[in-house]
Parts: structure tokens; C-alpha cells; sequence
């Protein structure tokens, strides 16, 4: 038997900060795609400026007219950003310092601020390059993309078989469409060659239940996933609900998957901005309550937008083991609430959660997110094991890598009942 030493009074905090730097991780929700995907896989300088986190930020800077703003180039959008946030102004925000950041992990000269040579050590690199680059710097070992089956430069790949070829990629298969804009769905459904009408007959719920079936076995998705309004409520007599429950859960349980459930958007709150128009609106937490009672074998993963639907959330989770929350959410993906969230949530639910995903969009913000998160998890961890070594509990290094391979990357497999492939 090998003897496991508890890690020293001094040491501890290092080592947890040392090893939460390098656990291997899953990120179990991106909009990031496998290079086989082409123009889809979003990465480089000019993607990386015109994020449209930092869209939204540079307006509050700028008396442009939005429509002349969408009519520049993607490289002169880049170009006014980087005057606006970086140049003009500190950049501070979470977006803006984590561009930062990434500039200095790929060891470009911070200092120069010259975006020209950064544009150049960028071009130097293929895209098959910068993917490998990236995933060993920020220690990713496990993508989970978004993937669309209505999105027609997206199914092309699926339908060519190559979707799958990189195995450092996986899909979830996203559902929008379908739960909130069933018209668009129909026709969509309807040019794929199945057989739906809006009405919802018996005809339209089996095609629907066999296109997702079909796509999920198609793309070995994970997960179904969908963003839902802050106004979601379940149950209703509405569409949504009646989607859930005749065909949503029954293709779940069939296909042994969970459905993911990110609530609480309000979608285009100023059109103008277009994808960068969007906000953040409180939900009902007893709409994911009623799901999880009535169907305590479906699995959900949930996270939510709202900063205030945070802890009732957690503390649900105490209540339905099928309910797993996952990261901080988009505007949530800040280093305040990361630290304030993930305090509460260890403090309620111990490790059994996913404290993060990335929601990256461009390749290389994988660096950033990762980074900024792991080091405030570190930090909440060590206060927690320090609090267990004044009590005469001492962690070995084996358990603390043990805990956060369990929330970087175990929990999400374990939950998918897939763990038992991991290495
Ligand atoms: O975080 C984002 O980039 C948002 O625009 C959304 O994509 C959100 O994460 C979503 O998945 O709906
Ligand atoms: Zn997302």
C-alpha cells in the first residue's frame, strides 16, 4: 500500500495553486469547433478583438452609428476596439485583461502595444498549430462544442462523417430552434425531409423525436442543450413545455443523455448590437424544481444567468442528485462572481459540481478563461483545506488532485455516466 503524506502547513496553498493550474480539463461548453470544421472554428487577433463581449464594451466609447460599425471589415472593427479599450483606456475588464493575458501567454511583448506585430506572430501560425498551442498552454484536454444540425456549413461536415475526427472534440447537440422558434424549426424540419406541421399531432412529435435521435447518434452528442428566456417557466400550456415532455425527455432517457438548460436571457434587449445585444434576466428556479422532481431519472445540467438565481440554484442541487450545475454563466464570468459563486457552492455543495465552462468563442480565449478561473477555485480550495488542517484534518496531495479532477474535468463524465472511459 502506498503511504499518502499530508501536504505541509506551508506548502498547502502552493500545491493546491500548482496543481489547480495543472489538472487537465474539461470544458463542457464552448462554441469552439474541431479544425474539420473550417471557417467555423473562430481564432487569431481579429476574432479575438471583435469578441462580442468587447463589442458591447467599446460602444460605451464611441458615438459611431452601429450600422457603420457592422460595415467595416473584420480587421478595421479590431482596429477600433483595440483604440477604444486598449489604447484610449486601461483595459481592465474582464474581457479586455483576459486578451491581455493571452497576449503574454503566447509570448507576444505585452509592453510594445503594437498590434502590427502581434497581427504578424499570429499569421505565422496554421490553425492545426494554434489549436495544439492552445490546448497545451491552457491544459485543456476535452472540448464539448455547440453544434446545430439547422446550421447548413455545419451539417455539411457532420453528413461528410467528419465531425468526429478529432477526439480532443465533442458535440452537444443544441436545441433553440426547436423550443423557441417553432415555426423557424418547421420549415428547417421540413427541408431535412421530415414529415412535421406546426400543429403538434401525434405525426409531428415522432418525426421531431427522430430527427434528434438521428442527430445524436449522427454527432455521439453528450448532452441537448438549449438557452432559455429568464421568463421560462415549466410547466405551462405552452410549446415549450409540450416539447419537453413528448419529445425532449423522451429522446433523453432513450439515447441515456442529459439535457442541458442555460436560463435566463433576454435575447436582443438593443438589436443594434446584434450577437453582443443580449442580457441577463431573473428566472424561476421552480421551473428546473418541477423538472427534476417529475423525471428523477432524466439527468439536467443547469446553470443560470441571473447573479440572483445563484444560490437557490445550489441549494436545489442539495435536493435532486439528477441536477448538476455547471459554471458561471457569461456575464457571470467575471472574477467576482467566479470567487462568490464558487465560495457558496463548495460551502453548500462540497466538490460534487462543475464550477466552470468557458463559453469560449475563439480559440485562443481558452488561455484566459481557464487561467483566471483556475487561480480563484485555488484560492477558495486552499481556504477550505486550511480551515480542515486547523481541526486536525490533513489533505494529502493525492486528495486534493483528486478534488479538482473531480470539478475540472471527472464530475461532467461521471455525471454522463461516462467516466468509466476516462483514463
Ligand atoms: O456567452 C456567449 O458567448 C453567449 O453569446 C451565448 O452564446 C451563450 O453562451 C449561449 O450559449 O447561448
Ligand atoms: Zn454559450
Amino acid at each position: 500500500m502506498t503511504v499518502q503524506t499530508a501536504v505541509s502547513k506551508s506548502d498547502l496553498r502552493q500545491t493546491v495553486e500548482r496543481l489547480a493550474m495543472e489538472t487537465r480539463v474539461t470544458d463542457m461548453h464552448t462554441h469552439l469547433y474541431a479544425p474539420e470544421f473550417g471557417e467555423l472554428l473562430l481564432w487569431g487577433i481579429d476574432e479575438l478583438l471583435t469578441y462580442h463581449y468587447l463589442i458591447s464594451e467599446s460602444f460605451r466609447w464611441s458615438d459611431e452609428e452601429y450600422e457603420h460599425f457592422w460595415s467595416l471589415s473584420k480587421r478595421e472593427q479590431a482596429d477600433l476596439i483595440w483604440k477604444l479599450l486598449f489604447i484610449d483606456h486601461s483595459p481592465v475588464s474582464e474581457a479586455a485583461s483576459g486578451f491581455i493575458t493571452i497576449l503574454q501567454r503566447l509570448g507576444l511583448d505585452v509592453s510594445s502595444r503594437n498590434l502590427d506585430d502581434y497581427r504578424e506572430a499570429f499569421a505565422k501560425r496554421s490553425v492545426e498549430e494554434q489549436v495544439d498551442a492552445v490546448m497545451q498552454i491552457a491544459g485543456i484536454e476535452k472540448i464539448v462544442m455547440t453544434n446545430d444540425p439547422f446550421d447548413a456549413v455545419e451539417r455539411k461536415v457532420w453528413l461528410s462523417g467528419s465531425g468526429n475526427a478529432d477526439s480532443r472534440f465533442y458535440a452537444a447537440l443544441r436545441v433553440d430552434t426547436l423550443l423557441n422558434d417553432w415555426p423557424l424549426a418547421v420549415k428547417e424540419l421540413q427541408g431535412l425531409g421530415y414529415d412535421v406541421s406546426e400543429e403538434w399531432s401525434g405525426k409531428t412529435q415522432q418525426e421531431t423525436r427522430r430527427f434528434l435521435t438521428e442527430w445524436i447518434t449522427r454527432m455521439d452528442a453528450l448532452y441537448l442543450a438549449v438557452s432559455m428566456p429568464g421568463d421560462f417557466t415549466y410547466p405551462a400550456e405552452d410549446h415549450r413545455s409540450r416539447m419537453i415532455d413528448d419529445v425532449m425527455v423522451p429522446v433523453c432517457r432513450e439515447t441515456n443523455i442529459p439535457f442541458a438548460l442555460m436560463i435566463g436571457v433576454r435575447r436582443k434587449v438593443n438589436p443594434s448590437l446584434r450577437l453582443a445585444g443580449d442580457m441577463s434576466m431573473r428566472s424561476d428556479v421552480s421551473a428546473v424544481e418541477e423538472l427534476c422532481r417529475r423525471y428523477p431519472e432524466q439527468k439536467f445540467l443547469i446553470t443560470m444567468l441571473a447573479r440572483e438565481n445563484q444560490h437557490e440554484l445550489t441549494v436545489l442541487a442539495r435536493k435532486f442528485r439528477n441536477l448538476m450545475i455547471f459554471g458561471c454563466w457569461w456575464f457571470l464570468h467575471i472574477e467576482s462572481m467566479v470567487e462568490e459563486m464558487t465560495r457558496f457552492r463548495i460551502e453548500l455543495l462540497g466538490t460534487s459540481m462543475i464550477p466552470q465552462h468557458s463559453d469560449c468563442r475563439v480559440f485562443e480565449q481558452l488561455v484566459y478563461k481557464w487561467e483566471h478561473s483556475r487561480k480563484i477555485i485555488a484560492n477558495v480550495l486552499a481556504e477550505k483545506y486550511e480551515r480542515l488542517r486547523q481541526s486536525g484534518w490533513n489533505v494529502t496531495e493525492e486528495e486534493i488532485q483528486r478534488d479538482l479532477d473531480d470539478m475540472l474535468n471527472r464530475n461532467f463524465w461521471r455525471f454522463l455516466g461516462r467516466d468509466k472511459q476516462l483514463r
